[in-house]
């Protein structure tokens, strides 16, 4: 059972409910409500918590959070960051991964921290040191304190067409336990548009590829497509910016090798935490009208095929013009580029 937007609004109090009023109102592809806040479209689910978290999170120099937009690899990087962060803090038999979902071990600040709590006490908040989160909201309306304070942040982006793709097939799964996405034409415009959680994709994209070009020792920018590409220079490149770097001894053991494997989508995917029960999002908690602010997706949802190139299977010729003119007008001069193909075997290649 997932439950929907409408029981989070139901509870806003009156001063939230007036402001509200103030923002555009639409609905995503997916049948969420959004409203354009601070220049984005934040899901009404999420958005008390994200003015909340604004307000009140306070960041520790020593804090690393993850930030991505939806269907880019967040469940991905979350085992891959907690696996190289805390690796010394656990017998690598015994990796929490294997008996928990990436998204129990590294929890949003958003999603999960805040969605019931104007004010969670977060400082002892996370089992392992330093603490570990992640984050949707773009560049631009991350609480002043990450911004401003010393913590890390690691981003993870993936091409717009796969992104889509992703998005789309995640929602479709979940038709009838509290989404109702529209069809992927429909999806696609509005994708087109920017009007998707999150979005718009480019200006998110964007926002947090700028800031990692002005302080590269604080955001660390990867794109899905090259972690497929070649996990382990990647798996040493992200250490190093955690400032965990491995060592020699580590790289002849294999430790590397061993985290790229724990963490790989076939591994993942045939673990048994992952392919049964439902991801509770929202930290449960009763509240005093009895109602549980929380909503859950399968877990096995977060597995579906994890391709580069998958989107060659839907899109139709007129959509990939359309998509690729709109790579080029939105990130023209900006020294970003997508990989839309793979060059490796496991992911679909441009001839095929
Ligand atoms: P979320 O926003 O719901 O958390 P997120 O994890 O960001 O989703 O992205 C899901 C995508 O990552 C899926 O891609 P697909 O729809 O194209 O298949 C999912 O399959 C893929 N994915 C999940 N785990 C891994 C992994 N370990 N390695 C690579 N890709 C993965």
């Amino acid at each position: 059972m997932v439950s929907t937007s409408h029981d989070v609004e139901e509870s806003w109090d009156d001063e939230f409910q007036q402001l509200v009023q103030t923002f555009p109102k639409d609905k995503s592809f997916t049948g969420m409500n959004l409203y354009f806040f601070q220049g984005f479209w934040c899901p009404s689910i999420v958005l008390k918590a994200v003015i909340s978290c604004q307000k009140h999170f306070q960041a520790f120099d020593s804090d690393i959070i993850i930030a991505t937009l939806p269907k880019c690899g967040t469940t991905w990087l979350k085992a891959l960051t907690f696996s190289t962060l805390y690796r010394n803090q656990f017998a690598r038999e015994n990796n929490p991964l294997l008996t928990y979902n990436p998204h129990s071990l590294v929890r949003f600040i958003d999603y999960d921290f805040y969605f019931n709590d104007t004010c969670p006490d977060l400082e002892n908040c996370t089992l392992y040191q330093p603490r570990l989160f992640s984050i949707h909201l773009p560049y631009a309306s991350l609480p002043t304190s990450i911004k401003n304070s010393n913590c890390k942040i690691v981003y993870l982006c993936r091409n717009p067409m796969d992104t889509l793709i992703s998005f789309w097939s995640f929602f479709s799964r979940l038709r009838g336990e509290g989404f109702e996405p529209v069809s992927l034409d429909g999806a696609f415009e509005m994708f087109c548009q920017g009007i998707n959680e999150f979005g718009p994709f480019f200006d998110h994209v964007s926002g947090y590829w700028r800031a990692s070009q002005e302080k590269s020792s604080k955001i660390l920018f990867l794109q899905y497509e090259d972690l497929k590409e070649d996990i382990t220079s990647h798996l040493k490149k992200l250490a190093m910016f955690l400032g965990v770097p491995f060592t020699e001894e580590e790289e002849k053991q294999g430790v590397v090798e061993e985290i790229a494997k724990i963490c790989s989508f076939e591994n993942m995917k045939d673990l048994e935490v992952n392919k049964k029960g439902v991801q509770t999002f929202g930290y449960p908690q009763e509240t005093f009208l009895g109602k549980i602010k929380t909503y859950e997706i399968p877990r096995e949802a977060f597995f579906r095929k994890a391709k580069v190139g998958d989107w060659s299977n839907y899109l139709t010729p007129s959509m990939v013009v359309r998509l690729e003119k709109l790579i080029q007008e939105k990130l023209e001069n900006s020294g970003l580029t997508f990989k839309l193909f793979s060059k490796t075997s496991n992911d679909i290649t441009s001839t095929e």
